[in-house]
Parts: C-alpha cells; structure tokens; sequence
C-alpha cells in the first residue's frame, strides 16, 4: 500500500492513537485531531482519521462508501486473513448483512425485552442488596459493573453455567484485535485458541437451553430467515460484544455519579424518567467502544481532499461524542441534556443491535441503587484497564452513603 507523503493536503498527525499513554488519556489528542481539520493522516498506521462529529457521522451512515465487509479493525482482510472467522453482523454489509440482523434486531428487540424486564430488576436489587449489606465501600467494577451483566446476560443467551469466566478474557482479546498487534494483542494471544474453542462450543444448537436468545436464533435458522450455517456465528456475535461493552457501560456509569454528585441527587428525584437518557449520556460521555475502522469502497472525498480508494480509516467515536462543534460543554456529564445522536453505539445499519439490552441492564441496576444509596463518592482514582478498543476500567473503589 502507498503511503501517502504524497498527499500533502491532509494534515499529519505522527501519534500512535493505540500507544498506551494515549489509551490511558486521550482526550487532548483527540482535540489535537478535531482541531486538525475533517480528516487526518495518521501516519503511524498509514490509516485516515475522522475525529469530527460531523464526519465520523456522515462516514458511519455512508455504508456504501465506508465498508465493514474489510473488516473493522486495522487489518484489511482482503490482503490479511482474520483471526477468526468474520462476523456476520459487525464485518458484512448488505446484501449479506441484512438477514443476521433481521433476526438480532427481533430477539433483542424492546418487545422481546419486556419478558425480562421483572425478573432483571429483581436481580439487580439482590445484588445491590449483597453488596450494601456486606459494607458501604465496594469497588465498582469488581462487584457492581462486571458482575451485574454476567449474572444476567449468559443466561438470557442460555448457555452453561461453566467457563462464564472465559467471556471477559475473550472479549478483551476481540476488541485488542481491532488495533495493531501491540503489546496488548501479544498478551491476549497465548489463550486465543483455548477461550475461542469454548465460545465455539457454546453457539451450538446442543449446547443453548430453550427458549434463551441463542435458542431463538436457532428457531430463525429452522424458519429459514438465516441458514444453519449462520445460526452459530450470530450466537458468537452476542458473546463477543455483548458482555465487555455492557460492563464498561456500568462501570462508565457509576464513574459519572460518583464525579457528579449533583447528578445522582437529581437521578433520585425520579429515577424511572433519568435511569435510561442518563446511561446514554454516560455512553457518549465515556464511549466504551472508543473506535472502529472502516475501508474506503472508491475515492471519497472528504473536508475537500481525496481519501483513495482501499484505505483504512479510523473513525473516532469517542471523540465525536465530545466533540465541542456538536455539544454543549461536552466534557460535562449532564443528564438533563439531551444525548440523542451520540454515536457511542455506532449510527446506520451497524448502529448496536444489542442497546436495548445494556439499556435495560442499566436502568435495573440504576433503579436499585437509587432506592438505597443517598450519595456516591470514590474513595481513590479508579484505574484504568487499557485495551485497544474498549475504553475499560480495572478498579474503581467507591464509598456510599444509605439512605
Ligand atoms: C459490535 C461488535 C463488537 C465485537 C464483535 C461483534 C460485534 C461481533 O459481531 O462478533
């Protein structure tokens, strides 16, 4: 591939976006990208960045121009072959793209949901209840964030009770491959194979009990809205995006009250009518999944210079939803804003097709926080896991008060 010291009319930005100290604290760089015009070339990876709103939307809704089928990470899967086999959803377009997400965007659809919905707030005010009555500082991530969606979500799907613990290593590992093969990447590697064969087993029609998410999916095979090929990667896509972005969700979450304290009191003021804007306002305040790539299908010509035909090109969500030029004090977690049209979960045909489930893992746990706890504080910095995709936490120790 060409690099590009022959256009000259993008700017050049020299920064490794996956470079550690970058992932730990990217706002300044991503500023530095925003004010460096529509477009940059990153020269490290010989890739384009979006960093703008308005780009990053107008290139996430532009299918057609901007494809997933090349994959979404920094590698092009027309000249390298991916790691594992593509996901139907994330890294397809249509025509191939539309009969998966017929059948996702059904089974986790507000309709489908509604089922869950008593049985989801009841768990999360058990595990609330245990966490308060064993003490009020707890840590976060650690007994909140993480625990919440995987005490709910693999039974939703309906898998076995054994080796939920592979679902966070494997996710961590997925969303590190979407990135260059750094250090992160290579520590990930020695399991590969190991977490991959057991998500494997899990997304057969044997191994799902009935009813659950991935049985239904398998029903959509038998009606033959997709084939019985398909069936067991549209299972793999839920455990694969929808356990590590859900946690860092909460966790994002929590972050924001405890840092915002007039907003947590104002969340109690009526917790049914903020519980769910406010998540989405901490998903664009925080934006667990920070970037994906896309591939150009032509030469596109964006901010008035050309990005050629085949290239790579990072789009920056995480910037885009602080993004000064589309919100209001935009570094402010504010939940009487309003944050539609974060592009947090994505915008366009990919726009997350699991959302109305983190939403509904997020107003639950919310909900029965609100009714025992009058204030939040953290009792030291929260630390930060870094990962190439997820904007993800290790700890976060906080302190409540009751009442
Ligand atoms: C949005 C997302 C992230 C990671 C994996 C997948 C989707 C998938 O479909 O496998």
């Amino acid at each position: 591939m060409t690099p590009f010291a022959s256009t000259p009319n993008f700017p050049v930005n020299r920064t490794d976006p996956f470079d550690l100290e970058i992932l730990e604290d990217p706002h300044s760089f991503h500023a530095e990208l925003r004010d460096a015009g529509p477009a940059v070339y990153l020269e490290r990876h010989e890739v384009f960045g979006l960093a703008r709103y308005e780009h990053v939307h107008a290139a996430l809704t532009d299918w057609q121009g901007f494809q997933s089928a090349a994959g979404v990470g920094l590698s092009n899967f027309r000249y390298e072959k991916p790691w594992r086999p593509p996901s139907l959803l994330l890294e397809t377009d249509p025509p191939h793209h539309d009969a998966p997400r017929a059948v996702l965007s059904k089974v986790l659809g507000p309709r489908a949901l509604t089922k869950l919905r008593d049985a989801w707030f009841s768990d999360a005010r058990c595990l609330v209840d245990q966490v308060l009555d064993s003490g009020t500082e707890f840590d976060a991530v650690t007994e909140l964030a993480a625990p919440f969606p995987l005490r709910v979500f693999p039974d939703a799907v309906g898998i076995s009770n054994a080796g939920r613990e592979n679902l966070l290593p494997y996710g961590d590992h997925l969303f590190n491959a979407f990135g260059p093969s750094n250090s992160l990447v290579s520590k990930g590697a020695p399991r590969v194979a190991e977490l991959s064969t057991w998500v494997n087993t899990q997304c057969s029609r044997e191994a799902l009990s009935a009813h659950g998410f991935g049985a239904q999916i398998w029903s959509a095979a038998d009606r033959g809205d997709i084939t019985a090929e398909q069936a067991p990667l549209v299972v793999r896509s839920l455990l694969s995006a929808g356990v590590d972005t859900t946690v860092n969700g909460l966790a994002a979450v929590l972050f924001a009250f405890a840092t915002n304290p007039d907003q947590w009191t104002r969340l109690r003021t009526n917790p049914s009518a903020f519980a769910r804007s406010a998540f989405d306002e901490a998903v664009r305040w925080e934006s667990p999944v920070q970037t994906f790539f896309r591939t150009a299908t032509r030469d596109i010509e964006v901010g008035g210079t050309v990005i050629p035909d085949g290239h790579k090109i990072l789009i920056f969500l995480g910037s885009a939803n602080r993004d000064p030029r589309r919100w209001e004090r935009p570094d402010a977690f504010d939940i009487t804003r309003d944050p539609s049209g974060h592009v947090g979960y994505g915008m366009g045909i990919h726009q997350c097709v699991g959302q109305h489930v983190a939403r509904l893992e997020a107003e639950a746990l919310l909900t029965a926080l609100a009714a025992r706890v009058a204030t939040i504080e953290p009792v030291e910095p929260p630390t930060r896991h870094l990962n190439n995709t997820l904007r993800s936490w290790k700890s976060m120790p906080l302190r409540v008060r009751l009442g």
